[in-house]
């Protein structure tokens, strides 16, 4: 059976991801199964360099196809933050709580449509010899002025997406991982999956 490393740490990631690659007889593998592959450090400028960063060197260290992704989350009225520095927005070491704590006061003047954000995220496959594609996927949504819901992870309890009425934090996972920015991205990065992976040596 073929085999691909995801090229993350977050667990919350995994589990979404692994849902998503369910049925294509692929193995899916972590990094729990590589204990001391190195972190990677995320230093690119963009969602795009970063991504296709953890794809490369964990491909390379594992000799293996991987997958990773950068995600980010970019709010109108502030410019597009936190975007490519969404992970450790409120400081480092700082919690997702906290940075949905920060979010919510930095919007507190802005009202209706000042909400508005979007999570982007980019999915980097790389081939064991670190060649990289990658798929991108993006939802629309509006950041609530309250947290609300206890699914997900990140700013799932602040992003709310009107035609359902609810946060991702408030959606069963099929249901995010049908809509979301992951999902969408994954629906593209499937494809270069079934392309390259399935037609290696
Ligand atoms: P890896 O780099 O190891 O994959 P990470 O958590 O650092 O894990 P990112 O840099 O891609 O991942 O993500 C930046 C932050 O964006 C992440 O820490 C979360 O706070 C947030 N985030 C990412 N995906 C999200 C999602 O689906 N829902 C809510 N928040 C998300």
């Amino acid at each position: 059976m073929k085999k691909i490393v995801l090229a993350t740490q977050n667990r919350h990631k995994v589990r979404e991801i692994k849902k998503l690659l369910r049925g294509l007889g692929i193995k899916v593998l972590t990094l729990d199964c590589f204990p001391g592959a190195p972190e990677v450090v995320e230093d690119g400028k963009t969602l795009e360099e970063n991504a296709a960063k953890k794809a490369r060197e964990t491909a390379l260290y594992t000799d293996s196809w991987a997958l990773a992704d950068d995600t980010g989350l970019e709010v109108k009225y502030l410019g597009g933050k936190p975007g490519v520095y969404s992970a450790r927005w409120a400081g480092p070491g700082c919690s997702y709580h906290d940075n949905n704590v920060k979010l919510l006061r930095e919007l507190k003047n802005a009202r209706g449509e000042k909400r508005k954000a979007v999570f982007k995220c980019v999915m980097a496959l790389s081939d064991p010899s670190g060649k990289v594609k990658l798929a991108k996927g993006g939802i629309s949504g509006v950041i609530t002025e309250n947290i609300r819901g206890k699914n997900g992870f990140g700013y799932d309890p602040v992003f709310y997406i009107r035609k359902y009425r609810k946060t991702f934090a408030e959606m069963p996972l099929g249901l995010k991982n049908r809509i979301s920015h992951r999902g969408r991205a994954l629906g593209k990065a499937k494809k270069l999956i079934m392309q390259r992976l399935a037609h290696s040596g």
